[in-house]
């Protein structure tokens, strides 16, 4: 990758189309450099981008095409977008085709705005330590999935991982905040995720009842030190959680490791690529084998097992563990595993919107395995020699292939990292080449993004309403595509219209670092709410008359109303040492009428929303005046609304 900005660009100042070569070049540069380049050498496509979109050649034209895709003031998106924050730990709204920032959701970070990580409420959610501090204040956040009724989305809940702690955590999709977080035991890189779309068994229930979790590193089990040595007998899990209780229900034992998390819509299936099949501990020995594999999950034989007792317990974890490892499950008929070989070190496994195929790239290979929904049944059933024979389809389609998005043509959309493209591409024409059909076109068409990306995704693709309209592109470098702010750059999510028979890129929209994946959902779906009901908090002050200060020995609690432009109190009196708690209820009713609460020094600052309650614990340890104010703008006389804490000495 080019450190300096200005080396590619001509000097009129407009990048110089030819700079694609010089990454391509670095991108192999940098692999060979890493020792990666076996698996790519069995690449028999050129590496020049065939029919790429040119670079803009009628730049007028191109503007008017453009302008297409604009959101008039005071005019709505039609899709939200919700997308990961990476390391930022949150996760993020924007609207679609505008690319309009909409909300940052604090998630796994502390957030100031909000007052995440700050209030009880939400220090509750997040955990604390026995001091009552919080017990992390870091996450990772990269695949974001909201739940399912009838192969859609239900507009209920959203989850969202955090891959540096093992958590999983739900955001209620009417308020779009966090509502409960839970740490998966044993496990670590929770990297995969995915709500089931219906039950396996019960054909009554077409909704979202799990979520499936996998863990992308392996690990001593029990991780306590005694057994760091033996290498061998480190493992990883896959992970069910009950998506209303959150509560972990139970895991799997797995050879190999988790990577991303697709399920069928029949319910019946839960897969994750594996690009770590070797279990090697450094990197190089995680590329040792030519093929690692997709590894398909039989949820109804694993419940059953659950049901019947097959378990074990690991360490002082009381959730229920099965077998699920290779030569525990090679009788098809009673296997809760099916392993399917896959070429080197795939990334990113995905479910075509008619829920018949399964498409996993190979990362180090330049192809996308399609594998049958209804072979991989067939082999748990018996009927299918191996489980490589569930493959269909594995067309060469460029280099370090890593996700797919889907039309509603049948067409599929693979992220081409290496290349920096993204391809387009025919799953029945891919089958049939593979039966040895030599007339037909399996890659159709291919356009440059830019730079190198990760995830790309199709408005509404994850559902059987996928309706090919866009396609984003979350690319991992934007170099030269925006103004420069320093050495940490802007990312892109490049909006392309894949509506026609080639695909147009038609705007840049730059977000901040560091989304994965996102999901494009039409806006019908999500209904918010636009107040809070008081009758939710059970803490509420839902008199101005409540509002007082009231002691109980060393621990004070204050209560507090606000109605713009005033707090219920003026001043409020405590004495050093105390701990105070402060109760806070916003009485106005106004939708957008929200007030913060800041005391300085104290390093306290959260908002209370229409007809919310929240309320913050500190120790009074430093005598004098704070200013209380608030700092969210809500009035002519905002400025003018504060209060008084007063510490006795
Ligand atoms: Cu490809 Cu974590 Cu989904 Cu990033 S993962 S891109
Ligand atoms: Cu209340 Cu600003
Ligand atoms: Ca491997």
């Amino acid at each position: 990758m080019s450190q300096d900005h200005n080396k590619d660009q001509k000097l009129d100042g407009q990048p110089d189309p030819s700079r694609r070569k010089f990454l391509n070049t670095a991108a192999f540069a940098g692999l060979a450099g890493a020792g990666l380049s076996v698996g790519l050498s069995a690449c028999k496509q050129e590496q020049a981008p065939a029919p790429a979109a040119a670079p803009a050649a009628h730049p007028a034209a191109e503007a008017a095409e453009v302008g297409k895709y604009e959101v008039a003031p005071g005019q709505l998106d039609t899709y939200y977008s919700f997308s990961s924050g990476g390391h930022s730990g949150n996760v993020r709204i924007y609207g679609l085709p505008s690319g309009r920032e909409l909300k940052a959701i604090p998630v796994f970070n502390t957030d100031c705005l909000v007052g995440w990580g700050i209030t009880n409420e939400s220090k509750a959610i997040l955990g604390t330590k026995p001091d009552g501090s919080l017990k992390y204040t870091t996450g990772d956040t990269h695949h974001v999935h909201p739940s399912y009724k009838d192969g859609t989305y239900d507009g209920k809940y959203l989850f969202v991982n955090d891959k540096i702690h093992g958590r999983i955590a739900r955001v209620r999709l009417d308020t779009m905040e966090c509502d409960k977080i839970t740490e998966l035991p044993n496990m670590q890189g929770y990297h995969g995720t995915f709500p089931d779309k219906r039950d396996p068994v019960d054909p009554a229930i077409n909704y979202t009842t799990r979520v499936f979790c996998g863990a992308e590193f392996s690990i001593p089990l029990p991780n306590n030190g005694s057994n760091m040595d033996k290498v061998d007998q480190y493992r990883s899990l896959f992970t069910c959680v009950d998506s209303e209780s959150m509560q972990v229900r139970w895991q799997v034992l797995i050879d190999g490791n988790c990577d991303l998390v697709a399920t069928s819509y029949d319910g019946k299936i839960a897969a994750t690529n594996q690009y770590n099949t070797e279990m090697g501990v450094h990197y190089p020995e995680t590329m040792a084998a030519e093929r690692d594999a997709c590894l398909f999950f039989n949820v109804a034989r694993i419940e059953e097992a659950v049901k019947a007792g097959k378990v074990t317990y690991i360490g002082d974890s009381k959730i229920p563990v099965v077998d699920g490892r290779l030569a525990s499950n090679a009788d098809p008929k009673t296997a809760l595993t099916c392993y399917v070989p896959i070429p080197k070190n795939p990334h990113g496994v995905n479910i075509s919107p008619d829920g018949k195929y399964y498409a996993c790239s190979g990362k180090l290979s330049p192809t996308a395995s399609v594998i049958a929904h209804e072979l991989v049944l067939k082999w748990f059933d018996g009927d299918l020699k191996e489980p490589r024979d569930a493959v269909v389809a594995e067309p060469e389609i460029g280099l370090g292939p890593l996700h797919t998005g889907f039309d509603n043509k049948g067409n599929a959309y693979t992220t081409l990292f290496l290349d920096s493209q993204i391809v387009k591409w025919n799953v029945e024409a891919a089958i049939k080449a593979y039966q040895g059909d030599k007339n037909v076109t399996v890659v159709v068409d291919r356009i440059d993004v830019h730079y190198q990306p990760g995830h790309g995704f199709t408005s509404m693709g994850e559902t059987k309403e996928a309706d090919g309209k866009f396609f984003i592109s979350d690319n991992k470098f934007s170099k030269d595509r925006f103004l420069p702010v320093g050495p940490l750059h802007a990312e892109t999510a490049q909006m392309i219209d894949i509506s026609g028979d080639k695909m147009k890129l038609v705007a840049d929209h730059s977000v901040l670092s560091e989304p994965h994946d996102s999901i494009v959902i039409r806006r019908d779906i999500i209904k918010t709410r636009q107040i809070y009901n008081m009758d939710e908090f059970p803490n509420a002050v839902k008199d101005f008359k409540d509002s007082g200060v009231f002691r109980d020995g060393k621990k004070v609690t204050i209560k507090l109303t606000s109605q713009a432009p005033a707090y219920s109190l003026g001043e409020f009196k405590v004495k050093k040492g105390d701990e105070v708690t402060i109760i806070l209820t916003n009485h106005d009713k106004v939708e957008d009428l929200t007030h913060g609460f800041a005391i300085p020094k104290y390093d306290i600052n959260f908002i209370v929303n229409p007809q919310e309650t929240k309320s913050v614990t500190f120790k009074a340890d430093k005598p004098g005046v704070y200013w209380c104010y608030c700092t969210h703008f809500c009035h002519a006389l905002h400025l003018e609304m504060r209060s008084r804490l007063m510490v006795e000495a």
